[in-house]
Order: structure tokens, then sequence, then C-alpha cells
């Protein structure tokens, strides 16, 4: 209960920040973006730049969704040319740079959809720092090109953690 109470009184001044970019006031993040699925798709992929502008390691420990059952941290890797995912615990940020999360890369996946997802819906992201405070995202959902990331989608049915 005390850990709740922290972490709601911290989320005010994040959410009073919001503006053009989501910011908890160290970590900003920018272009956050949900590459479209197919219709029947519960499971999609986000993509976006965290960039931390203190001069201490900011670390992700957490992210969700309201529009999603659970978002794991991904990180997609070749191995004998096949592409898997693997899971990833926590992100860290080191002081003054940024990391950017794109298609064959690093990614947040968004697993359990409870509506249908198309091209200009936006999906809620939380991101939860080490510490307790939150950074709220609005990804706008892209169309997908078929040339773009082939590696990110093609495991997304069968992978298991
Ligand atoms: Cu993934």
């Amino acid at each position: 209960m005390a850990i709740l109470l922290r972490s709601l009184l911290l989320l005010v001044p994040s959410l009073l920040a919001l503006g053009a970019f989501a910011t908890s006031g160290e970590v900003q993040v920018n272009n956050p973006w949900v590459q479209e699925a197919p219709p029947n798709a519960k499971v999609l992929a986000a993509y976006l730049e965290i960039n931390n502008s203190s001069a201490k390691t900011q670390v992700i420990t957490a992210v969700s969704s309201a529009a999603f059952d659970r978002v794991e941290i991904h990180r997609t890797i070749v191995d004998r040319n096949m592409a898997r995912m693997e899971l990833l615990k926590e992100l860290t940020i080191l002081p003054y740079t940024a990391i950017y999360l794109k298609p064959g890369g690093v990614h947040f996946m968004l697993i359990g959809a409870r509506k249908r997802f198309q091209a200009g819906d936006s999906v809620p992201i939380s991101l939860t720092l080490k510490g307790g405070s939150t950074v709220m995202v609005s990804a706008k959902v892209r169309a997908a090109k078929p040339e773009e990331s082939p590696a990110d989608h093609a495991k997304h049915g069968n992978h298991a953690h």
C-alpha cells in the first residue's frame, strides 16, 4: 500500500508535465508509434525513442497499457538467420543518452489487445521508472510497410517465455 501511494504521488507531476512530449522530468519519450497488424492480431509492437536528460542512470522497470493485457520488453536477435525475441527485464538508459526502440531491435510487445487498432489510432503506454515515477505515452498506429521489419512479425505468433 505504501508503495502504491508513493507511485500515485509521483504520478501527479509527470501528468502535469504532459505536453507535446511525454516526460517524467528526467526522461522524455519521442516519436512513439505502433506497427499496424492484421485485423485479428492480438499482439502488436511499439517503438519509440527514450531520452535521459539527467545526470543519473535511468531504468525502466515496467511497461503497461490500458488497452492490452500486458506489455513486455523484447529484443529481436538473429541467430543463424532465424529471428527470435528475447525478454528483457528492464531497460537502462545512461546519463545524457537516448535509446532507440525500432523494428529489428528492442521493442515493446503489446500482448492481448482488448480492441482492434488501425492506422491513425492512439495506443496509451505507461513506462515505470526505477524510483516509481511514470511516463505516459500516446503512440500512433502506423500502417505496416511490407518491406519493413519482417523479423519482428515472423515470430510473434509462437514465441513463449
Ligand atoms: Cu516481441
